[in-house]
């Protein structure tokens, strides 16, 4: 099995693989910083748009992997993955392989044995944050597995935005991007449905949209005591007893209802309090709630 070269500077050849939106931005910003790089794409339009940039044009993944030290993937998704790792096979051997394309942990774990038979260094890395904004602190760049990969390439890696280390299990960035999409998305369709109920009253939903934004100065704080609670089982009366905000949903349900906007949440939520207190435990928080959510067996 070939060593991984694990020695960097700015000499460090890197390959980004995939030149879709987020990928270009990528390559563009090692090519700014003066890193050494080759680029490829399966479709090879995308490439020609690094001629004279000082970035080398690869013909195919291997070929831009075997001229590198570090490979970077920023795919699509798993199976694109699955196609491009099939491609590379003993070219990634001694590299370190840093895989961009967004996707759960399991994925991660594979990608990880998968390096690791090919005798190559992983590193798991999701990213938040827009195209046009890497390469400054706006993007967020998690990673996660080869600790030893990590120490010697973070300068290159931080030259993309704002980085952090989750640890040496390759499924980490992939956990903590997955529940952030998840929070973000679930918090952004209750969001949608209550514009929904404001313009229907008639008002005017981007001065609801600032008020909001106005409000939501208070929740790391909120956030912070939840899971302060959940980690610890001791839950107070955050957001009132729930003796006291169980009052209020029925007037919640049905002003949604009457105004023809989705209450599935609010029913939940009022359900939820409904089986708590049933419990005798009404003089608890919000957080308390979480006590009902058990997973499914898997
Ligand atoms: N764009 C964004 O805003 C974000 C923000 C946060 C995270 N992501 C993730 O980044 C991954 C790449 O996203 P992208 O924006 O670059 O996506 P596209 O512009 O659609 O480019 C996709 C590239 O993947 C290539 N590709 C697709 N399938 C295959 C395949 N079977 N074999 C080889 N390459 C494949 C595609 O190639 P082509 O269609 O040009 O030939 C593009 O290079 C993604 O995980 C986001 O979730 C983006």
């Amino acid at each position: 099995m070939t060593k991984t070269t694990l020695s960097a500077d700015a000499s460090t050849k890197i390959a980004v693989l995939g030149l879709g939106e987020m990928g270009a931005a990528i390559a563009k910003t090692f090519v700014g910083g003066g890193f050494p790089t080759t680029v490829w794409n399966r479709t090879a339009s995308k490439s020609a748009v690094f001629l004279d940039t000082g970035a080398k044009i690869a013909p195919t993944a291997a070929e831009a992997a075997a001229d590198s030290d570090v490979v970077v993937l920023c795919l699509l998704d798993s199976l694109a993955v699955n196609e491009v790792l099939r491609s590379l096979d003993s070219a990634i051997s001694g590299k370190v392989l840093v895989n961009l394309t967004s996707g759960a942990p399991a994925q991660a774990r594979t990608y990880h044995k998968w390096a690791k038979e090919h005798g190559a260094a992983y590193l798991d890395g999701k990213i938040m944050g827009d195209p046009p904004y890497v390469g400054t602190p706006q993007v967020n760049f998690s990673f996660s597995g080869s600790a030893a990969a990590f120490a010697v390439h973070e300068t290159a890696l931080q030259s993309l935005g704002t980085i952090g280390y989750h640890g040496d299990e390759a499924g980490a960035a992939a956990v903590e991007f997955m529940a952030q999409v998840a929070v973000g998305y679930e918090m952004l369709i209750g969001f949608l449905h209550t514009l929904r109920l404001v313009e229907a009253e008639g008002f005017d939903v981007e001065y609801f949209a600032e008020r909001v934004g106005a409000s939501m100065a208070g929740y790391p704080g909120l956030l912070k005591m939840m899971a302060r609670a959940v980690s610890t089982g001791e839950y107070r009366p955050d957001l009132g007893s729930l003796d006291v905000q169980v009052a209020l949903m029925d007037d919640m349900i049905s002003h949604r209802e009457s105004m023809g906007v989705e209450a599935m949440r609010m029913r939940e939520v009022k359900s939820l309090m409904d089986q708590r207190i049933a419990q005798g435990l009404g003089d608890q928080g919000f957080s308390s709630l979480f006590e009902l959510l058990i997973p499914k067996t898997r």
